[in-house]
């Protein structure tokens, strides 16, 4: 019978996906692990009668989004705290120590991926939600259900949610870089940026094929669930089926508990994964209800962070980089390091002061160092190690592209380029206008922006909607083949529909970023409302200053700018804002919290009237506070706000009044 065979070969496949994925130790070739799944598929095609959206067919990818859904967590998604060094690390044990008399912790590696909860019952996998702000996220079901490792199916049959980190393996991200490489793309800055990038892919078989894994750390109310430590939880996961890294030490005090951070922290570099830490836990639950949590995190746990990895390398040259404002930024040539899972051959300089007053030259051996994902820095030079072969580095008195004389001002410690039409400002002006904070025109990264200004198809903004014209240029440049030009034109298509807001970061007006872009285009909804408005105008707008307001009234008074909004008019770019206009309320420029549920209303759309009405939303009281609006069962929030003092309107209030 077709069902029979059916469902014994979903056994089979999710055994073999478990042997090979979780425990690492495949039981079948290969070649028998695809002929299982061909089988399997042809026979789901013939009797679609027994679809099963939990089938291991539906881990392959397939349908495509037009957006995600939002879903709120049961239970906030917590992060960690974090400590840095030993004493902070022995601070901590003292204070869970004293609150509860425990003293045993369990320790596990700090994975650099994206939380993630994942949601059963009936032993059927529910939905996949990332953390978003912490109550609410996104359902990426169908990009994290092409993960292997996670069980569709499990043995527990009551509803359960487990927690842990998405992450993707060094290998994978070499790989997907790689081929961003060739295709011309921008490549992820680190594992984390692309696992991030990978599970908000609309079109799950993109996520599919960045062979994505994860760990599972963290089971919800799992004191319920008869277990009374953090180590049975895990080793609950791991009888269910779900993957639980390997690398966990139970420890008691502070000596054993350092020790075991030092031994972890010698795994990094051997790890197929990222790790930015180790997480302590308390290992007991009952000590662990007794100290809570606090507003954004648990008091028993914490994530010590490794120290910012420094390496050294030889500086072999320094050249000069100008911003789109024309500002001159020294960087280093290195020698090429691996530094915090990346290749690294560039490093900032800052600024002419930095080089001279560290006294950093030509072929020294630097210290270079990371932290987080900035661009790297040279630290120091090391004098000890020179052999002769070094020099001073002369800071250059011209622009090394357009050969204009480079200004400093007494007072600044940045050189300027003021050559307004120097070809480095007009590539670095062009890759901001299609950055993702602006137009957001992908395939259009810097390195695009070069090799098309090189092959003069792209002079200014303007250009960028002609390019629809030069099909077969673009198909003629080394890179460039039919896909990514026809992915490119489409995006520049795409991003004439974008709000006003994304033009007007994109136009590069001085100190118009994406905030004060947001907030012209929150209070004028179309650009031509701004040509002609007036200083004082704009600067009594919350947020907008006076020296932005001059900056904008004289970049629209500007020729060259005129005539270039004119072309991106002929071209069709939306300059209508599809923000919601924000009104002047006596709530304008409050900051209120929303708590407690609303009769009639979601959170959103309370907080959604109160930004319209001019107030900034934030969901955490502090003294800033101004307002705090409660409903049903509003709770910690709430007795915050009379601690604070802090003026509170209920529900029914705010009802009157909408
Ligand atoms: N990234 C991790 C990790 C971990 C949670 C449970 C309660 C609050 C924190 O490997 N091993 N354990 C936890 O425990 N969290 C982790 O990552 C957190 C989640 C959200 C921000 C951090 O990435």
């Amino acid at each position: 019978m077709s069902l029979n065979r059916i469902e014994e070969l979903r056994k089979l496949i999710r055994q073999y996906n478990h042997e090979y994925h979780v425990l690492d130790h495949p039981s079948v070739s290969d070649q028998e692990y695809d002929r299982c799944m061909q089988e399997l598929i042809q026979l789901e095609h013939d009797y679609p009668e027994f679809f099963d959206a939990n089938s291991p067919t539906q881990q392959v990818g397939g349908a495509v989004l037009d957006k995600f859904t939002k879903v709120k967590h049961d239970q906030m998604m917590l992060s960690l705290g974090n400590v840095y060094n030993k004493e902070e690390v022995d601070a901590f044990i003292d204070r869970v120590v004293k609150e509860t008399g425990l003293d045993e912790f369990s320790l596990e590696l700090k994975i650099d991926g994206l939380a993630m909860s994942l949601r059963y019952d009936q032993g059927q996998f529910l939905r996949a939600i990332t953390r978003g702000d912490g109550e609410v996220g996104e359902d990426v079901s169908l990009n994290v259900k092409t993960i292997k490792s996670i069980p569709l199916r499990i043995q527990y049959n009551l509803p359960l949610e487990v927690r842990g980190e998405v992450y993707l393996p060094k290998a994978q991200f070499d790989r997907i870089n790689r081929e961003k490489r060739l295709n011309n793309e921008e490549e992820f800055a680190n594992p984390r940026n692309a696992a991030a990038g990978s599970i908000r892919q609309l079109d799950s078989n993109i996520a599919a094929s960045r062979n994505l894994d994860a760990f599972w750390y963290y089971l919800i109310q799992g004191d319920k669930m008869g277990l009374s430590s953090h180590t049975e939880a895990l080793n609950w996961m791991k009888s269910q089926g779900f993957k639980v890294n390997p690398y966990t030490k139970r420890c008691v005090g502070k000596e054993e508990v350092w020790n075991a951070i030092e031994e972890m922290s010698q795994l990094r570099q051997s790890l197929p994964y990222e790790i930015d830490g180790i997480v302590l836990k308390l290992n007991n639950f009952e000590g662990q209800n007794r100290l809570g949590f606090t507003a954004k995190t648990p008091r028993w746990a914490v994530a010590y962070k490794f120290p910012a990895e420094e390496v050294v390398t030889t500086l072999q040259d320094i050249f000069i980089t100008i911003g789109r404002t024309g500002k001159v930024t020294p960087n280093a040539q290195l020698a090429p390091v691996r530094i915090a899972g990346t290749s690294v051959s560039f490093a900032q300089l800052h600024n002419e002061d930095f080089i001279n007053s560290k006294d950093i030259r030509i072929n020294d051996s630097v210290v270079v160092r990371k932290a987080g994902e900035i661009i790297p820095e040279v630290v120091r030079s090391l004098p000890e190690r020179r052999d002769g072969s070094q020099s001073i580095y002369v800071f250059p008195t011209h622009c090394p592209h357009c050969d204009g004389p480079l200004v400093r001002d007494e007072n600044e410690a940045a050189h300027y380029c003021i050559n307004t039409n120097c070809e480095a400002r007009v590539v670095e002006s062009l890759a901001h206008f299609a950055s993702r904070d602006a137009m957001n025109i992908e395939g259009l990264g810097t390195k695009t922006v070069e090799t098309l200004h090189q092959a003069h198809l792209l002079h200014s903004i303007a250009d960028i909607y002609t390019l629809n014209t030069k099909r077969n240029e673009l198909l003629n440049l080394p890179g460039f083949k039919e896909k990514s030009v026809d992915n490119l034109l489409q995006a520049i298509e795409n991003s004439k529909n974008n709000s006003l807001e994304k033009l007007l970061t994109g136009l590069g007006i001085r100190q118009v970023g994406e905030k004060a872009a947001r907030t012209l285009a929150s209070q004028y909804d179309h650009l031509d409302l701004l040509l002609n408005v007036s200083v004082e105008e704009l600067s009594r707008i919350k947020d907008i200053g006076l020296i932005t307001a001059n900056f904008i009234v004289s970049y629209f008074h500007e020729e060259h700018n005129l005539k270039l909004i004119d072309e991106l008019r002929n071209a069709n770019v939306n300059f209508n804002s599809y923000l919601p206009k924000v009104e002047v309320s006596q709530y304008s420029g409050m900051i209120v919290v929303v708590t407690g549920s609303i009769p009639g209303f979601t959170r959103e759309q309370v907080e959604e009237w109160f930004r319209i009405k001019g107030a900034s939303v934030t969901s955490s009281v502090s003294k800033k506070t101004n307002l705090v609006v409660y409903g049903d069962a509003a709770g910690s929030k709430l007795s915050k706000a009379n601690e604070l003092n802090i003026r509170t309107l209920s529900a029914e209030e705010w009802l009157k009044e909408v």
